[in-house]
């Protein structure tokens, strides 16, 4: 769900940097300038800036208007890329610029090889953050970096800091690191390490923390990552990873993608087969338009539900009251049913009130972009008209693989292929090459291709998520469709409607056709068959998870308040609080009665969970990541990827191998079709800790908004 109207309205401030060109440089300063105000009057807020030169912040490339290639750097062996931060000068966009690239580059790398990152923050960071260290500005305040009164600032190990409380705006403050997603490397600093690494805008004038080993200042810093030879060869991505303001700086397109290769990439080119690299982005709509008179600030309320207000009644005191009802009528009245009291209870009274639900999620809240080109929306019902759709061609009888990183900060989709003939639509099996990087194959290892019936189950892509399709060529007189399904997001979920991708057309000399089953696109390497089988080891600890809204200062059995009655500080009717916590384990480390619900500290030292190896090479858990909330998140896992075994199959086709998994929503109350009480939605997943992991890392909700509002924990594994 979605009730940060003030971050809606703050994101497009970020527009501000785009202001300045190279020629007026000096009065405008590009970085958080302009304030989007309703009525369409922009108040800018000009720093003169004597030290600033615009000619050294890289420039990205205009959006472009129709589907391009992505250009690419790198191959299958050791890479080393150059990265700045650019900005457009006219939108509010951000890019990766390599040299002379003025777009993020898609990344390739071999497995078992070193990839080398340097890079270098050439934002300026002016106005009133310019002089404050203020990761999270107030939102209340309107550009004023102070924190709201019941929210005090705290100690850190870097320094004062403000927590992350629910609700609050995060407008991005130009500060930026880097996360290699999915790729199985290590934790620690100058390797995919998110919590402390900061890489600050060139004029930051505010505290910084101290610097890494491979920072030569604070603007800058070299990532090396060495992928294991057993490292699975697929569709990964980098983004920034600053806590807090990751949904901004991933919407405004600080977002690329990576391909580890092996032998298996050299080989489909040498039979023709060539990669097609989709980056899906999102964008907030209304978008604050500067010049346009777009109010920045609305709320775009999902069609047929109860306005806000239904819900801020209170929603803790509802809950434990709920707990007390269900307490006695599980014992006095065993007929009737009972709420689940570890299901948000807050939320039946507005979007999930029986008769409000919509299973559309109502009226969207992000637009799509692909490959950074907008995908027009449909301004009327259905899909969009062909006229209005990005457009490639392929060669007749031609095979590629669309290799497809969801890297929207807040969206789901759902991909089908659906071939356009005769004037019939047809829906087609989606051949599935891989999903999160790694290849499907069975309990040997052995790999094949997947074809999955979408027409039935949807294959949901979660923000983060990829899915790497062959696709074939429409025949002459034929066209082929990319799209995603609507998504149904639990009733108290953000809208994700249906929307057309991508136009193929038939063009040039048809080319010959491969295998009927295109089983000779898929080459089987040992590696594949020494990871996946840590996966099938005996879980040693058993842990559980739980995705909650509105359960701050309640112990996760309920029973009893964290500690005392919950204050302002601990509580607030007017917002939405997001957090994924560790509620129960078999190794004795928590205590379900004692454990606190409450958002992610990324200043707080102590890891919420602590993964031993006892010495061992590599252990495997189990964790069972709950959901009771009444909506879908998307579960990711930083260093590893584990297998989804919520099937309960024995058949491994059916258990995924992912980094970034659907947590399906609490049905909704009420609803005694979906198994009135209702529980939690749940996944289970089986997940290996080797000794590459040592280190700390993070799990969190892969949609953005929540993981900056604090649904986020932290993993230390250790050696011992
Ligand atoms: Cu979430």
């Amino acid at each position: 769900m979605r009730l940060l109207p003030t971050a809606l309205a703050l994101l497009p401030a970020l527009a501000a940097m785009m202001l300045a060109g190279p020629t007026d440089a000096v009065e405008t300063d590009p970085f958080w300038s302009i304030i989007c105000h309703s009525g369409g009057a922009s108040e800018a807020t000009l720093v003169s800036d004597s030290s600033y030169d615009a000619a050294d912040v890289p420039l990205c490339g205009p959006a472009p208007a129709v589907f391009h290639e992505l250009p690419v750097v790198g191959h299958g062996q050791d890479t080393s890329v150059v990265l700045r931060v650019g900005f457009d000068t006219k939108t509010s966009h951000l890019c990766f610029v390599n040299h002379l690239l003025q777009e993020a580059p898609v990344i390739r790398v071999g497995a078992g090889h070193t990839l080398t990152i340097n890079l270098t923050n050439t934002l300026r960071n002016s106005g009133i953050h310019h002089q404050t260290n203020c990761a999270i500005q107030n939102w209340g305040g309107e550009n004023l970096c102070l924190p709201q009164p019941v929210f005090a600032e705290a100690p850190g190990p870097d320094g004062p800091y403000y927590p992350i409380m629910a609700n609050e705006a995060h407008s991005a403050d130009g500060s930026i690191n880097l996360h290699v997603h999915g790729l199985f490397v290590s934790p620690l600093p100058c390797s995919d390490e998110v919590l402390r690494s900061t890489i600050y805008p060139i004029n930051w004038g505010g505290p910084v923390a101290p610097t890494q080993p491979c920072q030569t200042s604070p603007h800058e810093l070299t990532y090396t990552y060495n992928l294991p030879s057993d490292h699975p060869a697929g569709l990964y991505w980098y983004h920034t990873h600053r806590h807090g303001q990751s949904e901004q700086e991933t919407q405004m397109g600080l977002v690329g993608a990576i391909i580890v290769e092996d032998g298996g990439d050299a080989y489909r080119r040498s039979i023709g087969v060539t990669d097609e690299v989709l980056v899906i982005g999102d964008t907030p709509i209304p978008a604050c338009n500067v010049s346009g008179g777009v109010e920045c600030d609305i709320v775009r309320r999902p069609v047929g539900v109860a306005p806000l207000t239904a819900r801020q009644a209170s929603p803790a005191v509802a809950r434990q009251a709920a707990a007390v009802a269900a307490t006695v009528a599980t014992a006095a009245v065993s007929t009737q049913p009972v709420l689940d009291p570890r299901i948000d209870q807050a939320d039946q009274a507005g979007e999930c009130a029986q008769g409000a639900y919509d299973a559309s999620g109502g009226q969207e809240l992000w637009s799509l972009t692909l490959n950074g080109a907008p995908v027009l929306d449909n301004p009327g019902t259905g899909y969009q008209p062909d006229s209005a759709l990005l457009t490639k061609t392929m060669q007749p009888g031609q095979r590629q693989i669309f290799r497809i990183v969801n890297a929207a900060a807040d969206s789901f989709i759902a991909p089908q292929i659906v071939l356009s003939q005769n004037g019939v639509e047809t829906l087609q099996p989606l051949e599935v090459f891989a999903r999160d990087g790694v290849g499907l194959a069975d309990a040997q290892g052995n790999r094949h291709m997947g074809f999955f019936d979408v027409s039935t189950t949807p294959l949901i892509v979660p923000p983060a998520g990829r899915i790497e399709l062959v696709v074939h060529a429409p025949p002459i007189g034929a066209k082929l469709y990319l799209q995603s399904a609507q998504v149904n997001p639990g009733c108290g979920g953000n809208a994700y409607p249906g929307r057309r991708l991508l136009l193929v057309t038939p063009a040039g000399d048809a080319v010959p056709a491969g295998a009927a089953d295109d089983s000779d696109l898929i080459t089987n390497l040992p590696r594949l068959r020494a990871y996946l089988g840590t996966l099938n080891a005996a879980p040693t600890v058993h842990r559980t998870f739980v995705f909650s809204e509105y359960g701050r200062a309640f112990t996760y059995s309920l029973t009893k308040w964290n500690s005392g009655p919950p204050t302002d500080y601990d509580y607030n009717p007017d917002l939405t609080d997001f957090y994924l916590t560790e509620v129960a384990s078999d190794d004795g480390e928590v205590d379900p009665n004692a454990t606190a619900l409450r958002p992610f500290n990324a200043h707080n030292l102590a890891p919420q969970v602590v993964v031993h190896l006892h010495g061992r090479e590599s252990v495997t858990e189990e964790w069972l990541v709950e959901n009771s909330t009444l909506e879908i998140h998307a579960f990711h896992m930083h260093q590893i990827h584990f297998r989804d075994i919520s099937s309960g199959s024995s058949n491994p086709d059916l258990e995924p191998v992912l980094d970034t998994v659907v947590v399906p929503a609490a049905p909704l109350i009420g609803d005694t079709a979906t198994g009135y009480p209702g529980a939690p939605g749940w996944v289970r997943l089986r997940m290996t800790f080797t000794k590459a992991d040592i280190g700390e890392f993070v799990f969190h909700c892969h949609i953005l908004e929540h993981e900056d509002s604090g649904m986020m924990g932290k993993v230390q594994v250790v050696a011992d």
